[in-house]
């Protein structure tokens, strides 16, 4: 990097930090991509003096609010509920809910504005956006999480349409969440129409559009792995989480006939040496999605796996490692148990699950490594096919979709390619991703002058 570009970055990021303190996540998630983008900036003067990386790294909008409720003792209990609409320029806001202890202010910016990149690779028309709360739904009954949802969208609805922002799960937000946040919604305006996605298959949702995250993941590490002449096949794959990523990540790979070696939670992780099949998949959906287990019943179930608690996976050796949890969950001593291991990949299917560190270790090693923002686009992908049948009031088969999907994760990938190749001839994944969706973000918000 040249000393003028090193210098603006210096100053944009000096900007950002003081404009926005004690949110270290948001300047991790901005700094990764001033970085790819700042050469590219320099070189195109008039993106410095439009300010446009600037105005990016201001949200449009932030709406906070209080979601007061009652418990099932009769306890009034009060959360904070967050939407934070980054990025309208090539389409409607658009992007997850999470309901988590862990949420705050820092969090909901770094993934709104993680968002709106992933959203430009897509190549569909959507804005970024992001929301939450820092309710906790573990150990809630279906009449506290009912409640919960119902003041929540009381306060998010107005700031929400299907041409304005359309929300959809994340962490903590499934099928049921968005049942009780559509039915409130519908309620409150009378309006039947498509400004939520993930709905149910019977009510206006997409099919696969539960899968598409965990497919989409592995649809594109399998386009990465082709590059070195590797597949799934006969290989070993660690996943951590055991949640909606996680869960279709394991069974696609499964799949494609990889041993699918590890899941974990916020507790610890299960290893299980002889890999998961189609019947221990179908416990892990419904210990997780029906009761709501914990993992560590995976080990008691079947005893020739071992339950390792308050441990990450990546101790384990393996040959493609897809991390499916939270933020920061591989560190760089981590990442060095992965490269100690022996693997040659390493696809996110979470947002932002590596520390910088631990990317430097991961790319100095020569893997193959993707960001999340391309490699876990396929679930928001598959939200804007979900907008597409709403607004045609159509319903397609899950063929149809799949092979949208496919085709957006290979266009993904081929993005990263044209803007990641370098001079060896090897792929920055995180370069590529970030400045191609830079480019269409950018382009759009030159076009639209300064709004
Ligand atoms: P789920 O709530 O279905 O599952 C989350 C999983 O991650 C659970 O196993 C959970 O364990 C674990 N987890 C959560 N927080 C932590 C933590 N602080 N430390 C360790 N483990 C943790 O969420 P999703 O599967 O939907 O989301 C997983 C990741 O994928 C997130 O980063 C999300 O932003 C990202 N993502 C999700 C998409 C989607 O369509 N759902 C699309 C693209 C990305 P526990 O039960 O102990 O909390
Ligand atoms: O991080 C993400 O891309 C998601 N949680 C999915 C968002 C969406 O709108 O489907």
């Amino acid at each position: 990097m040249d000393i003028f570009t090193k210098n603006y970055l210096d100053g944009f990021m000096a900007e950002v930090i003081g404009r926005n303190p004690g949110e270290p996540e948001f300047h991790q998630a901005v700094r990764e991509v001033a970085e790819s983008v700042a050469p590219y900036i320099t070189s195109a003067p008039y993106l410095m003096d439009l300010k446009v990386l600037e105005r990016i790294a201001e949200p449009e909008r932030i709406i906070i609010f209080r979601v007061p409720w009652t418990d099932d003792r009769g306890t009034i209990q009060i959360n904070r509920g967050f939407r934070v609409q980054c990025s309208s320029a090539i389409g409607p806001y658009k992007g997850g809910i999470r309901f988590h202890p862990s949420v705050n202010l820092s969090i909901m910016k770094f993934l709104a504005f993680e968002q709106t990149f992933k959203n430009a690779l897509t190549t569909l028309p959507m804005g970024g956006a992001k929301g939450g709360s820092d309710f906790n739904p573990r150990g809630k009954s279906d009449g506290e999480v009912m409640r919960f949802c119902q003041s929540f969208m009381t306060e998010m609805y107005r700031h929400i349409g299907a041409d304005t922002d359309v929300p959809a799960g994340d962490i903590g937000v499934g099928g049921r969440e968005i049942g009780y946040l559509f039915g409130q919604y519908k309620r409150l305006k009378n309006e039947f129409n498509g400004t939520l996605t993930g709905k149910g298959i019977a009510w206006g949702g997409s099919l696969l559009r539960p899968e598409a995250t965990g497919y989409g993941l592995c649809y594109f590490a399998e386009q990465m792995l082709a590059t070195r002449g590797a597949g799934f096949q006969g290989s070993k794959v660690n996943i951590s989480g055991s949640g909606n990523v996680a869960q279709y990540a394991a069974q696609k790979a499964m799949r494609l006939g990889a041993k699918v070696q590890t899941l974990s939670d916020s507790d610890g992780f299960v290893y299980d040496p002889d890999g998961l099949d189609e019947e221990k998949m179908a416990y892990v959906f419904q210990l997780k999605n029906m009761m709501r287990g914990r993992i560590s019943e995976y080990a008691k179930k079947y005893p020739t796996a071992q339950y390792f608690p308050g441990q990450r996976p990546w101790c384990v050796p393996c040959d493609i490692a897809m991390p499916c949890a939270t933020q920061n969950e591989v560190e760089a001593q981590d990442a060095e148990n992965i490269v100690k291991g022996g693997a040659i990949c390493m696809a996110e299917g979470a947002n932002m699950p590596t520390t910088p560190d631990a990317i430097r270790i991961i790319q100095g090693a020569g893997l193959l490594y993707s960001p999340g923002k391309a490699s876990n686009a396929g679930g928001v992908a598959t939200s804007g096919l979900e907008m597409s049948q709403n607004s045609m009031r159509q319903h397609w088969t899950a063929e149809e979709v799949d092979s949208y999907l496919r085709r957006i994760m290979s266009d993904i990938h081929a993005a990263c390619l044209k803007y990641g190749t370098q001079e060896d001839g090897t792929v920055n994944y995180v370069k590529g991703a970030n400045l191609a969706g830079f480019i269409k973000v950018a382009g759009a918000i030159v076009d639209q002058g300064l709004v």
